[in-house]
This record gives C-alpha cells, sequence and structure tokens, in this order.
C-alpha cells in the first residue's frame, strides 16, 4: 500500500541522535532531523524506545526480546518483540481511513471516530511469531534465528472484527478476509505484505482490531493507529498499520500465503526440501512452554531454585505442564501460578533443589485442552516455523 516518501525511513539512530529517532517513535515527524539522521549512518544501530532489544535485523525491524523481559507477566512495551517484513510507515492520522471492500453489499470508508463509536473491547493476549525459536532447529531453518523472545503478552483496546464485517454486510462468497497495512517493501518490485484469514477466524469475537496497547495508543512499531489482533494464530495474521480489509472468495495469493507462512502437511524428515503445493498456510500455534528462569548455562547452588516459565497454545487452553530435572527420565507436574486462559499466556514455578553437584537438563513440557503435547525434537520445517519442542536448559550446580 502507498503512502508518502516518510514511510520508508526507518527508526535507526545513533547516539547523539534522540531528538530524531524521538520524533519519529511519537509519530511526530520532524523533517530536517530525520535528514540529518540519514546523512550520519548508524554505526550500531539503537531503537527508540527499544534499547534493550536483541536487534536481530535492522533493515527491515527485527527485535528479539531478551530474557528478562519475560519477568513481566504483562510485557511492557519496551520489551514487546517487533517484527517487520518491509518497511515500516508512520501515519499522519488526519489522513488516514480504513477501507473495507470486496464481497460485502455495503462497502465502508471509516475514520478513527468511527471506529471509536462500535462497543469497546480490553482484553489481554500473547502474540507470537510463528517463526519464533526459529534459531533452535537443526539443521537451521532460513530466516531470523529467534531464540525464546519473539513473544510478548499486551493488555489491548479496540473493537471486534466481527462487528466492523457485519457492518459492511458480507456477500454469500465471503470465505476470506484479506488485510492490507500501509507498509510497503524498499524496493518496489518486491511483494506487498498482505495476508488473508479464513472468514469464521475473521467473525470470531476474539479477532480484534486494536487502537490501544498497554495503556497508550498503539506505538508506530506495533501498527499506528490500528491493526488486526488474531487471538491464537501466529503473528503475522496480525497485520500492521491497517488501512484495507478485503472480504474476498478465495484465500489471498501473494508471496506471503504462497510461499512463506506454509508448513508440510505431512511431517518431512529434517533437511527436507518441500514444495508449496505440499504445504498449507500456517493457521492456530501448536502447545508450547519454555522456561526462562534460570537461564542455559547458568550456575547455581545446591539450595532450592525456583524454576520459572510460561505455556501457552493456539485455539485452545493450557491443561498442564510437566518439568524434569533428570534429562527427561521423570517428569512432575509444575505449579501454575498465574492461569492466563484462552489467548494469554500462563506462568507456572517447579520449587527444586538438587541433590548433588554437577551438571543437569531441565526441561519442561505442556498439554492443552485438545490433547495436543510438545515433542522431544521439533517438527522440522525449511522455514523453521512452529518450534515447539520441549525446551531443554542446561545448569551447573556447584
Ligand atoms: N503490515 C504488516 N503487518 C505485520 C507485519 C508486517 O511486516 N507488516 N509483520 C507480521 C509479523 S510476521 C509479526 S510476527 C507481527 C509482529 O507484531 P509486532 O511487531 O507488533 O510484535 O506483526 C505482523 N504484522
Ligand atoms: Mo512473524
Amino acid at each position: 500500500m502507498k503512502t508518502d516518501e516518510l514511510s520508508r525511513r526507518s527508526f535507526i539512530k545513533k547516539a547523539g541522535q534522540l531528538g530524531a529517532a524521538l520524533a519519529l517513535s511519537k509519530g511526530i515527524f520532524a523533517k530536517n532531523a530525520t535528514a540529518q539522521a540519514q546523512e550520519k549512518p548508524a554505526e550500531k544501530p539503537v531503537f527508540e524506545g527499544k534499547e534493550k532489544m536483541i536487534v536481530l535485523s535492522s533493515k527491515p525491524i527485527t527485535l528479539e526480546m531478551p530474557l528478562e523481559g519475560f519477568e513481566h507477566f504483562i510485557t511492557p512495551t519496551e520489551f514487546f518483540f517487533v517484527r517487520n517484513n518491509i518497511g515500516m510507515p508512520v501515519t499522519d492520522i488526519g489522513k488516514w481511513n480504513l477501507m473495507i471492500n470486496g464481497e460485502v453489499r455495503s462497502p465502508l470508508r471509516l475514520t478513527m471516530n468511527d471506529i471509536r463509536k462500535f462497543e469497546e473491547v480490553e482484553t489481554l493476549v500473547t502474540l507470537e511469531c510463528y517463526g519464533n525459536s526459529r534459531g533452535f532447529f537443526e539443521p537451521k531453518a532460513s530466516g531470523n534465528q529467534w531464540k525464546k523472545g519473539g513473544i510478548g503478552t499486551a493488555r489491548w483496546k479496540g473493537i471486534r472484527l466481527k462487528d466492523v464485517i457485519e457492518k459492511a454486510n458480507i456477500t454469500d462468497k465471503a470465505k476470506h478476509v484479506v488485510f492490507d497495512g500501509a507498509d510497503e517493501p524498499f524496493v518496489p518490485t518486491a511483494p506487498d505484505f498482505k495476508r488473508s484469514i479464513p472468514i469464521e477466524k475473521a467473525m470470531g469475537p476474539e479477532t480484534l482490531l486494536v487502537y490501544e496497547m498497554n495503556g497508550a495508543p498503539l506505538p508506530v512499531y506495533h501498527g499506528y493507529p490500528l491493526r488486526v489482533l488474531v487471538p491464537g494464530w501466529g503473528g503475522s495474521c496480525s497485520v500492521k498499520w491497517l488501512v484495507n480489509i478485503q472480504v474476498a472468495e478465495k484465500e489471498f495469493d501473494s508471496l506471503y500465503m504462497v510461499d512463506k507462512y506454509r508448513t508440510p502437511i505431512n511431517p518431512v524428515k529434517p533437511g527436507t526440501k518441500v514444495l508449496p503445493k505440499d504445504m498449507a498456510v500456517l493457521t492456530d500455534l501448536d502447545v508450547r512452554s519454555i522456561i526462562f528462569s534460570p537461564s542455559d548455562g547458568a550456575k547455581i547452588s545446591t539450595e532450592e531454585v525456583l524454576i520459572k516459565g510460561y505455556a501457552w497454545t493456539g485455539d485452545a487452553e493450557i491443561e498442564r505442564v510437566d518439568v524434569s530435572t533428570d534429562s527427561g527420565k521423570t517428569w512432575q507436574k509444575a505449579k501454575i501460578v498465574k492461569k492466563g486462559g484462552r489467548y494469554v499466556w500462563s506462568l507456572w514455578e517447579y520449587k527444586w533443589k538438587a541433590q548433588k553437584q554437577g551438571s543437569y537438563l531441565l526441561m519442561c513440557r505442556a498439554t492443552d485442552s485438545k490433547g495436543r503435547s510438545q515433542p522431544i525434537s521439533a517438527n522440522w520445517n525449511q522455514d523453521g516455523y512452529l518450534y515447539n519442542a520441549v525446551d531443554k536448559v542446561w545448569v551447573d550446580v556447584g
């Protein structure tokens, strides 16, 4: 989707150019400040408001949450991961509107004021990139090498997508809903980021159009002024900087549907290349749990330690989490200390006291209400999606 020239500028800055980056991060554009920022390329990229993040890539911007971010049940915005596939647009709200067209009897063009008139919903939702933890696949899968931090939980405020779609009055042909954001590729020949979800998920009461995150207007990084939020499904369904919702008969056929975000229909041996026709578009997330404390390689004492982690899943609920402290020989039930419920991660703990010094392999495994559980080694796929093997953390007790 085309916006103005400013949309292609990124948030990269270097120390001493705080002003320009700050103006950008707030969506207040200062023309000469940005020109300066561009003349002197950043030596080490730092992203305003996201200084504590691990930079996986700067163009497009991909920022991973460090382990310390997991200490917060609701992820502070400064720790919330960022995944852009192409550019990042800064929207002038005075010019912005949302178009709803396609297989509808009454196409709509809504301003932010119109959006605000629908019934407001505020809820916690955990968002995870389909590629989170790709960095753990063996052999290596191509793409951003995420560890555990391609996930976060925020308090989102917005309206139900279903209310907007119902107002537009869909035809009998409506089977999919295509979302387009204002972001553009860095080169005109590269494909735009546009994705679709099936109408059933779009009409689910959980699927939202959100304009607030953690009590503040949606930051530019996360889709200002409006994004889709598709709980339980991978982050790529939750299209940011939304400008168009097109109701369609068919699944959208862009690169981001036909080539990416697909997984083999039948499991394959690690390293096997599969053609798109033998793959299907990803839908809901799989069941998963991680340990965030202690961290891998940590040195701990023979005193009692608290093993802490999260568990989450797709269109289901977490039923239980089991922990092993002896390389998977025996498993004990962890205590769920904060149950997130559907679409929100659950915080769990397990008290453990090592009997003697040595190296220990800690593991965790969650089970969900669909009866799904985590495999010992991940289901390998060439693009490294949906990594959900039992988490493995080595600790040294000494
Ligand atoms: N318009 C647009 N929406 C997008 C993307 C994008 O590149 N462009 N990236 C998607 C992907 S792959 C993910 S994982 C989530 C990340 O959301 P976040 O950056 O707010 O954490 O946004 C999704 N929405
Ligand atoms: Mo993603």
